[in-house]
């Protein structure tokens, strides 16, 4: 891609927790096409991780979450990639109610970017996952014992 001077650049993304489900998004990227990936996007400029884990979330699903908090970060270099790219990736955590009362449906608000959200089980993930994820998960992460 025609990028002169390629910067690294910083992403939030959010493991939004429900019960043993986590919500995933089949991407429409140049960016990992295709694959099922977190919610979350680029921190701007003066927001905190919470406020951008937040703001994401809300622009992408609709939902409200309350507290997040930081799990890890990890370097991702994806030079393979259709629009070549390198993410120092920020992971939070967040966990919505499972009561009836507090049930909130996620939608898809960035149809353009996204296939749409659902609720998937740990133990029984789609796939493929994106790439930063699928190392994640082949390491041995796990979002409910960090
Ligand atoms: P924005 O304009 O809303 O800020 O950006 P976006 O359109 O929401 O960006 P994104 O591609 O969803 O996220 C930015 C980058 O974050 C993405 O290109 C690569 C990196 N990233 C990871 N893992 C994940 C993940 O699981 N989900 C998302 N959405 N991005 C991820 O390294
Ligand atoms: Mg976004
Ligand atoms: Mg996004």
């Amino acid at each position: 891609n025609g990028d002169p001077s390629p910067v690294p650049r910083v992403a939030v993304v959010v493991f939004l927790l429900k019960g043993r489900s986590v919500l995933l998004g089949r991407r429409r990227s140049a960016v990992g096409n295709a694959t099922f990936a977190l919610p979350g996007g680029h921190l701007e400029f003066g927001e905190s991780f919470e406020e951008c884990a937040a703001r994401e979330v809300k622009e992408e699903t609709g939902l409200e979450i309350g507290k997040s908090e930081f799990l890890t970060v990890t370097n991702n270099v994806m030079l393979e990639q259709p629009k070549k790219c390198h993410y120092v990736t920020i992971f939070m955590r967040s966990v919505v109610g499972v009561d009836a009362e507090e049930e909130q449906v996620p939608q898809n608000l960035e149809p353009h970017k996204c296939d749409g959200w659902e609720w998937y089980e740990w133990d029984h993930l789609p796939h493929p996952l994106f790439g930063p994820l699928e190392r994640m998960v082949k390491g041995g992460f796990n979002p409910f014992s960090s």
